[in-house]
């Protein structure tokens, strides 16, 4: 009760909650989106939470929506389209503003979206947030090859490779990742993954180093081994 009640004052104060900016981004309203944001960040709200309990939820609310019974691709660009204007405008800007970090070389990550997966949102933030972190990020796209990802690092001289994958049947494609590695004699390259489709599996499964929950889990175990 006191707890809800505060809650309610906070709200009542900033004008906006997180639940306005997911009302916005579901309805692909843009420009209020981007208000929206702009005031929780101002009044206190984490980008972190933004990006989480905002954004995040937002997309993964339409979910049904994605089904083969109710498929609604415009909705869900829509939505996907304000998401990523509040990811260039408010959250890019914000981190830019408070971080002067060059991208240094050493830090390579090969970034992409597993063959057979179009999704590219979450990889997308995953890119602006690694790169708000200092790592040099190399994108190569969705619906990658294995052979790709791996022919990047060695271009590259990436130290780290990170899949992205939102649909279940392209696992097989991340375990081939390894083999190919090992074969060209990359053997130090750490490999990331994340997205929907896999959070629950371990990194045995995927035949990766780490498998991350969100973002910036994955930060976190890139900073243990960068710093
Ligand atoms: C948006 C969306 C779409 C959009 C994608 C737009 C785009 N440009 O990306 C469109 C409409 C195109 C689409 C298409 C399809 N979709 Co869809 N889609 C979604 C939806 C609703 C949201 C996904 C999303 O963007 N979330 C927001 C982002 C920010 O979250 P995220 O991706 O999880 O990323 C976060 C973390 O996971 C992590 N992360 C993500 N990637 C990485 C990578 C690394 C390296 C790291 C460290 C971390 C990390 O960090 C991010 C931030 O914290 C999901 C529902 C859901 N529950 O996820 C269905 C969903 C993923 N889609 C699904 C399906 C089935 C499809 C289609 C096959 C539908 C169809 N009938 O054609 C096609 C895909 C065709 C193909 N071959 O890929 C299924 C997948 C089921 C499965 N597990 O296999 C889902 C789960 C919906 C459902 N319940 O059925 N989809």
């Amino acid at each position: 009760m006191i707890i809800t009640t505060v809650f309610s004052i906070i709200i009542t104060m900033n004008g906006y909650s997180l639940e306005h900016l997911i009302t916005a981004v579901v309805a692909g309203q843009n420009d209020r989106a981007v208000s929206i944001a702009e005031v929780l960040l101002k009044n206190g709200t984490s980008p972190e939470s933004l990006i989480q309990d905002g954004l995040t939820v937002a997309l993964r609310s339409l979910d049904a929506k994605c089904t083969a019974e109710e498929f609604n691709l415009l909705e869900i660009m829509l939505a996907g389209r304000a998401m990523m204007t509040v990811m260039d405008n408010v959250i890019a800007t914000h981190l830019l503003s408070s971080s002067t970090i060059e991208p240094v070389p050493e830090k390579t990550i090969i970034i992409g979206t597993i063959k057979g997966d179009i999704h590219e949102l979450g990889k997308n933030v995953v890119k602006m947030m690694l790169k708000a972190q200092g790592l040099r990020v190399i994108d190569i796209g969705k619906d990658a090859s294995p052979e790709s990802f791996v022919k990047a690092a060695m271009l590259e001289s990436a130290r780290f490779i990170g899949v992205s994958s939102l649909i279940t049947l392209t696992m097989p494609f991340i375990r081939e990742i390894r083999p190919l590695l090992n074969d060209t004699g990359l053997d130090n390259v750490k490999i990331l993954a994340g997205g929907a489709a896999i959070q629950q599996a371990s990194p045995s499964d995927l035949n990766v180093d780490f498998v991350a929950q969100d973002v910036f889990d994955a930060v976190h175990y890139l900073n243990g081994l960068t710093s």
